[in-house]
């Protein structure tokens, strides 16, 4: 007789997964391969995730982290260079530009929104504070907007309670990352709300909806889960707010996984209810993937828990969208 598998419920975040950001960049450097054939370059990864990476590597995409890397035969030869869903500095397509290269601006609508935000204050002579993660790419690209002195990054509470803008400053203003926790940062600009009462900002912050939808699914699922398991990478912003939301919220205990291998590292021993979501830059194939190794080692029941639909969808740059 064969021994029964254990029953597991896996609760299904909905939204997760592929933004719309995500789904335009990934699309921008299918197409130009499509265009162009190898190499594609791509400055910094394409979005934050090695399966997406290495699948388009495969393809003829070359990933590299600055524009010098890139042969001058190549540039020569107009092999077109990508720049990443994240954002770049302005001295960036600059230096593209010097070098004559064919540039593809990847970059979501929703950051270059955040971009154009930071140029309008500028111009109207307030000091910026930044509400983000140091050292992250789309932090580096929003601060690189503006000279240098103009943006303070505030990273945390603390941050917030203890910064001080130049004294030279007129006027301030805030912007946020994309991709930060959205309870953390409503706590972040309350503070500054109150120790600069004419702070200017956003309604609300920016934070773009796919974080926003991702974060409240996960939340949904997080208070009736023993463990909540977010597929992504390391270095993704919003998959790693995701495990901090889930056990903020109720999760027990929350992991990363980047796909169905990093299982045997997760004990599941008296893990009943299962919580699984994905990050905005995670393909659905290793959703998918995850379920199946799951299913080898339980009788799995799934359950979809959907907080929001979305219909979001972003056109690609004019001149690939022919
Ligand atoms: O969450 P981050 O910003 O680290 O990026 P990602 O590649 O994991 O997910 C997509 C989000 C962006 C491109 C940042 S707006
Ligand atoms: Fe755009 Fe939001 Fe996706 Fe970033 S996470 S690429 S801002 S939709």
């Amino acid at each position: 007789m064969t021994d029964a598998k254990p029953p597991l419920t896996v609760l299904l975040a909905g939204p997760r997964g592929f933004c719309a950001g995500v789904d335009r960049a990934i699309k921008i450097v299918e197409e130009l391969l499509r265009r162009h054939g190898p190499p594609v370059y791509v400055r910094h990864e394409i979005v934050h995730n090695r399966f997406v990476v290495e699948s388009l590597a495969a393809k003829g995409a070359v990933f590299v982290e600055e524009l010098d890397e890139i042969p001058e035969e190549d540039v020569r030869a107009g092999a077109p260079v990508v720049f990443s869903a994240h954002g770049v500095p302005k001295s960036v397509p600059e230096a593209a530009r010097a070098r004559g290269m064919v540039q593809v601006d990847a970059t979501c609508p929703l950051v270059t929104k955040v971009h154009r935000e930071a140029e309008k204050h500028f111009a109207k002579r307030r000091h910026l504070f930044l509400i983000g993660h140091a050292g992250h790419p789309e932090v580096v690209g929003t601060m690189g907007q503006l000279p240098p002195g103009a943006v303070t990054l505030v990273e945390d509470v603390a941050d917030a309670r203890r910064v001080a803008p130049p004294p030279e400053a007129e006027a301030l203003a805030y912007i946020t990352q994309t991709t930060l926790s959205v309870d953390d940062t409503a706590e972040i600009i309350a503070v500054l709300r109150e120790r600069f009462p004419d702070i200017e900002g956003p309604r609300r912050e920016d934070i773009c909806y796919a974080t926003t939808n991702r974060q409240a699914a996960v939340k949904a699922v997080a208070p009736r889960a023993d463990l909540v398991l977010v597929i992504g990478a390391p270095n993704s912003s919003n998959s790693q707010r995701l495990v901090e939301v889930a056990l903020k919220t109720g999760a027990p205990a929350a992991r990363l996984i980047q796909r169905a291998a990093d299982l045997a590292a997760v004990p599941l021993d008296g893990v009943a209810t299962l919580g699984l979501t994905a990050g905005a830059s995670a393909p659905e194939v290793l959703v998918e993937e995850v379920i199946a190794a799951l299913r080898e080692r339980f009788a799995v029941s799934l359950e979809e828990v959907v907080v929001a639909e979305e219909d979001v969808t972003f056109r690609l740059p004019a001149a690939l969208a022919v």
